[in-house]
């Protein structure tokens, strides 16, 4: 017989535009393992409201995820790929979960510290219990692999603590999931501050680049890149961590190692290996951008994916939250 797949789940908030450090730390990865794995990727709308979203905006961000989604390689047909919030599941697991979570362990997660300190006039409780939506996302899917950029490690590791504390009071419940760094891309550094991890909230519009810009405003970005008063392209993301940035981004899209990416451009500085990325990114980007374009076209075909899909990830949660349900003692319904 057919051995059975092993389950991944992943997922991206619903915020703001795909970028690259999204793409190579995340979304490039979940595309790769799509054959492996029988996989689920949710669009986290129900995280994204922990911080304040204009509703208009909210809603197109979340369709032009989806639609990147597939645009990038996933396919609707054959993986999973759905709206969190179109499945109540994730909401009912959440609550019980919260239950079995310490304010403890919730006060020492970094996204949460980090988060609260530049959103300190909307510090929500949902900030604060964010980790234990995400690990009801990855439960109740019964998740084995978890593909994340290394911001996320932490959340992973609380929602297996929280998985391991819930089976050891009510039995195998559910999988313990493993986290899935990428080796390279996992952390996309902001082209403007090489301390700063790239992100959707920057509000410098150089420090980003962003999945869906064109090929003359990535040339730019990448020009404007900030670098060292050095002339080498050497790998060292200490003392070099904005040329080592880029090393990392040319690695990612072309395959290249290290070691090659500094030969091919010693002696030539750092302007020509800036274009040089930023052609190489373009390029990566182009296809994915011409499928996107396409597919905002065929609105029937998205929307028929969105339904079947919510409704498969719907049937596969339901069964976890009733199993849940019956464990915790909560009364069962009459039929
Ligand atoms: P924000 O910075 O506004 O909080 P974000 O850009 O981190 O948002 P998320 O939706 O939180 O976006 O992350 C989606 C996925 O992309 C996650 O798996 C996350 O680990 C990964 N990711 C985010 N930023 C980077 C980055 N700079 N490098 C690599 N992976 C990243
Ligand atoms: N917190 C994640 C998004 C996310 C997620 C998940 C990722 C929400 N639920 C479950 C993996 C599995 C982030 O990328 N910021």
């Amino acid at each position: 017989m057919e051995k059975e797949k092993k389950i991944l789940y992943s997922g991206m908030q619903a915020t703001g535009t795909l970028h690259l450090g999204n793409y190579l730390g995340a979304l490039k990865n979940w595309v790769a393992l799509s054959e492996e794995y029988d996989c689920i990727y949710g669009i986290m709308d129900l995280h994204s409201l922990t911080v304040r979203q204009d509703p208009t905006a909210f809603r197109q961000n979340a369709r032009r995820f989806y639609t990147l989604y597939v645009a990038a390689g996933l396919d609707p047909e054959k993986n999973i790929v759905y709206y969190q919030s179109h499945v109540s599941a994730h909401a009912e697991l959440a609550w019980i979960l919260n239950c079995f979570t310490y304010m403890g362990e919730l006060g020492r997660m970094t996204q949460y510290k980090d988060k609260s300190q530049k959103h300190a006039d909307n510090v929500n409780a949902g900030l604060f219990t964010y980790p234990v939506l995400m690990a009801a996302d990855i439960l109740l899917y019964q998740a084995d692999a978890v593909p994340v950029g290394a911001d996320q490690k932490q959340h992973v590791e609380i929602c297996r603590d929280i998985a391991q504390r819930f089976n050891g009071i009510y039995g195998d419940v559910f999988t313990i999931p493993e986290p899935f760094i990428a080796k390279a891309g996992a952390k996309v550094m902001s082209l403007a501050e090489p301390e700063k991890k790239m992100s959707k909230s920057d509000e410098n519009p150089n420090a980003t680049i962003f999945a869906l810009d064109d090929k003359d405003t990535i040339l730019r970005k990448f020009k404007r890149a900030v670098t060292d008063s050095e002339t080498d392209v050497r790998f060292d993301p200490e003392n070099k961590p904005g040329v080592s940035n880029l090393m990392t981004i040319y690695s990612c899209v072309t395959g290249k190692d290290m070691e090659s990416i500094s030969s091919e451009f010693s002696g030539k500085g750092y302007g020509d290996f800036k274009i040089a990325v930023g052609e190489a990114v373009a390029d990566h980007l182009a296809p994915i951008q011409k499928r996107y374009d396409e597919l905002t076209k065929e609105k029937a075909y998205i929307e028929s994916c969105i339904k079947t899909n919510d409704e498969k990830a719907a049937y596969l949660a339901n069964k976890t939250l009733r199993k849940v349900q019956k464990k915790v003692g909560l009364t069962e319904r009459i039929r």
